[in-house]
């Protein structure tokens, strides 16, 4: 019997406005890592487990709403740290519905520990789940997830 060959599956990171200066400012709360540095462990993480990875790091809603769209039908998960865009965007709410991509919004910082308005998440609820928390550590928990996704498992 023949079976199709299946293509390599696709995850896509995605960083909202200000994650740009992890690394550089606010280290008690965000933690000493650059983005380039969580972004060169996902990588390796990628690799071992055979999946093909892209990051994209943008302070524009709109650029974050266009690479969620292009996601559609091309991407198996997308990981997803909005910044402050988590309280703010129904667009990328929006976005992320329509896409069809199983998404898990991820944060450096525990949001629920934090000022009220950090409390809600307009992305949650079109979310498989959150991750929230774990420095930079999140980053490697969601991909986790995400593989466990992708794998068929919740
Ligand atoms: O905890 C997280 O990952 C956040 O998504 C980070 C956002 C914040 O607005 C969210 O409520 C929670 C902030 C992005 C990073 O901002 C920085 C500002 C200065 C220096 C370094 C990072």
């Amino acid at each position: 019997m023949s079976s199709k060959p299946q293509h390599k599956k696709r995850i896509l990171v995605l960083n909202g406005c200000n994650l740009n200066l992890l690394g550089a400012r606010e280290p008690e709360i965000y933690g000493r890592d650059t983005l380039a540095d969580i972004e060169t462990r996902l990588a390796a993480l990628a690799k071992k487990a055979g999946v093909e990875l892209e990051c994209f790091q943008s302070n524009h809603e709109g650029a974050l709403i266009d690479r969620i769209q292009q996601a559609r039908g091309k991407a198996d998960a997308i990981l997803i740290n909005p910044g402050a865009f988590t309280h703010t965007s129904v667009g990328i709410r929006d976005a992320i519905a329509g896409a069809g991509v199983p998404t898990i919004e991820l944060h450096l910082s525990n949001i629920h520990a934090r000022e009220g308005f950090r409390r809600h998440s307009f992305l949650a609820p079109v979310c498989v789940g959150q991750i929230a928390g774990f420095g930079a550590g999140s980053y490697e928990l969601a991909f986790a997830a995400a593989l466990r996704i992708i794998g068929g498992r919740p």
